[in-house]
């Protein structure tokens, strides 16, 4: 049983590095037949896919077209999983603004938290990618919402996140900031002025409900 659920994995994970967007839909179908968790197939298929693709792009054997090519099988199998995941039942959602900062175009990482946040019952005001800073505030003054979260996975954008921090908290000084992404850790998020910082897409969920509790 084991053996058949991390073959599956590993073959969603080759469907999104061999860019196979019908067949990585149609084992994520297989998956959730099969019982798997859906979160875990993200997590170790689809996500995990991503990281391999990452790798080859590193070492020249990818380029920026097979990269959009295996975002989009990813994006496939994630429209399948996505209305399966869970996520504990003891969550008392908020109203949450998520983007991806300006200058950035990443936003598969981005739409795992969102994901996260929807199987959670928060209200979410998503802005998408290379979100101009200026956007964040305008939505928090038509929203109130309770958190706003940026997403960063350069080392270049991530730099917007201390002003953008800084604009949103002028506006709206008790609200949370939560930042990811990649080249984040929680020692950036502290001296950035955030409120908060998460690894990965469940425990931005933790966090954010962790720091509205506070
Ligand atoms: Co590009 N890219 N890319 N890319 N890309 C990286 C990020 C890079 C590290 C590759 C490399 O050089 N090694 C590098 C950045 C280097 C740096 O830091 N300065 C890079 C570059 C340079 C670029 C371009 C400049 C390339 C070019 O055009 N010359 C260009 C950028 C353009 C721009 O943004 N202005 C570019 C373009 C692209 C594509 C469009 C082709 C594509 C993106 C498609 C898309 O997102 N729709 C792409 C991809 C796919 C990657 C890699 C290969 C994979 C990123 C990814 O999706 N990972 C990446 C290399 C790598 O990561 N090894 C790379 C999977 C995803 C699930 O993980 O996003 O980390 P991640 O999200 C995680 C956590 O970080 C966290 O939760 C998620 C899941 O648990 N998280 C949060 C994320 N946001 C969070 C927010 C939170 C909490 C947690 O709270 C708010």
């Amino acid at each position: 049983m084991t053996e058949d659920r991390n073959l599956l994995l590993k073959q969603i994970h080759d469907a999104v590095v061999e860019f196979e967007e019908d067949k990585a839909a149609e084992l994520c179908r297989k998956a959730l037949e099969d019982g798997i968790d859906a979160y875990d197939a993200i997590m170790e298929g689809l996500a995990a896919g991503m990281d391999t693709v990452g790798k080859l792009y590193e070492s020249n054997e990818y380029f920026v077209p097979e990269l959009l090519l295996c975002s989009d099988a990813m994006y496939a199998g994630l429209d399948v999983l996505r209305p399966h995941v869970k996520v504990g039942e003891h969550q008392t959602a908020g109203k949450i603004i998520l983007g991806v900062v300006e200058g950035d175009i990443h936003d598969i990482g981005k739409t795992l938290v969102k994901t996260m946040f929807e199987a959670a019952g928060w209200e979410i005001y998503d802005l998408g990618k290379d979100v101009k800073l200026g956007l964040f505030v305008e939505e928090l003054k038509r929203t109130d919402a309770d958190v706003v979260a940026l997403s960063a996975l350069m080392t270049t954008s991530m730099m917007a996140m201390p002003k953008a921090i800084e604009m949103i908290k002028t506006e709206k000084p008790d609200v949370v900031v939560l930042v990811g992404g990649a080249p984040l850790t929680g020692d950036i998020a502290r001296q950035y002025g955030a409120d908060g910082y998460a690894r990965d897409a469940v425990s931005a969920v933790y966090e954010a409900q962790k720091l509205l509790q506070k």
